[in-house]
């Protein structure tokens, strides 16, 4: 197989695009492509600073290593969430993200240590709630409050995440599967700031299979931490993912005509956003919006627990 550029060896066959390329022009084409993509979903401009979500996996460390050679104004955000499970998951993960930053001075890694700012750790809330073995809904609560925190206390315009097709796909499969149209009305590349506290969000990724930023990673020599959270990959989570792959690997281009026909029907109208109710209102405690009646579910989650 020959790059479709120069002719040289390729490194990687896009059978959805019918496009090979070799390492030197599949770089190329990934920043173009991330371009468009934030260039087509306005999702932000050179002058504004982005905030990356980043977790120490290939995929966050990708957007930030792409962002930066775009010439874009992107910091990092690493939440440690205290996991450790035998594996020293958030002290490995962590460590890649600040070698990562460690290499690029002219961006900055702000680190939220969760057990040394909220007295507890991830896994210790779970048990605490009596969720020990599925910690993934209060680990995500905690997460989005915490991005949110740091990018609005940061001043920054936008927070991107470097999901990818491949998990875009996986969540439209169980969103339609269970009919959760409130989920389907808010999947979308950019989601907008709500005015009152809540951080506008961007996947610059969505339209990547997860092996193109892979490849990426393995290009450009990106170290990343590659094993997943040990509480990753509930059983239908990954049920869903092996299903579609199984798919994609019969038709080429299913996950992304699934993807993209989504988007079309979208902004055709399907699952349009209904008028929003103004029942949010801050939380007395750390101003986000919420719409529980007095402090809002992340407040409440550390209730009792003392930090002194
Ligand atoms: S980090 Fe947290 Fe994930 Fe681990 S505990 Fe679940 S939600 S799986 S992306
Ligand atoms: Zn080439
Ligand atoms: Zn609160």
């Amino acid at each position: 197989m020959r790059c479709r550029r120069c002719g040289d060896t390729a490194a990687i066959n896009m059978r959805q695009h019918r496009l090979a390329l070799c390492t030197v022009h599949f770089p190329e084409w990934f920043l173009e492509q991330t371009q468009r993509i934030i260039h087509k979903y306005r999702m932000f401009t050179p002058d504004e600073r982005v905030l990356v979500a980043v977790s120490g996996g290939k995929d966050s460390l990708a957007l930030w290593d792409v962002l930066l050679r775009l010439g874009y104004r992107a910091d990092g955000v690493y939440i440690d969430l205290g996991i450790d499970h035998g594996t020293g998951y958030s002290a490995r993960s962590r460590d890649k993200a600040a070698a990562f930053a460690a290499q690029h001075p002219e961006a900055h890694l702000t680190i939220v240590d969760i057990p040394g700012l909220y007295g507890e750790s991830v896994p210790q809330v779970a048990q605490r709630r009596r969720r020990p073995h599925r910690p993934c809904s209060i680990c995500g609560l905690i997460k989005r409050h915490e991005m949110n925190r740091v990018a609005f206390e940061g001043g920054y315009a936008v927070l991107a995440t470097g999901h990818n097709l491949d998990d875009e796909t996986a969540t439209l499969f169980g969103n339609v599967l269970h009919w959760q149209v409130d989920y389907l009305r808010h999947q979308f590349p950019v989601l907008p700031a709500d005015g009152q506290g809540l951080a506008r969000k961007v996947k610059p990724f969505c339209r990547f299979y997860e092996r193109e930023t892979a490849a990426y990673t393995l290009i450009q020599g990106i170290d990343y931490i590659a094993d997943e959270c040990p509480y990753a990959g509930g059983a239908t989570s990954l049920a869903h993912k092996a299903t579609l792959t199984q798919m994609e690997h019969d038709v080429p281009g299913t996950k992304m005509h699934f993807y993209t026909n989504f988007l079309k029907a979208k902004a055709a109208g399907l699952f349009a956003i209904e008028e929003a109710g103004s029942e949010l209102h801050s939380c007395p405690q750390c101003g986000q919006p919420t719409s529980a009646a007095e402090l809002c579910n992340f407040c409440r989650l550390w209730d009792g627990v003392s930090t002194d």
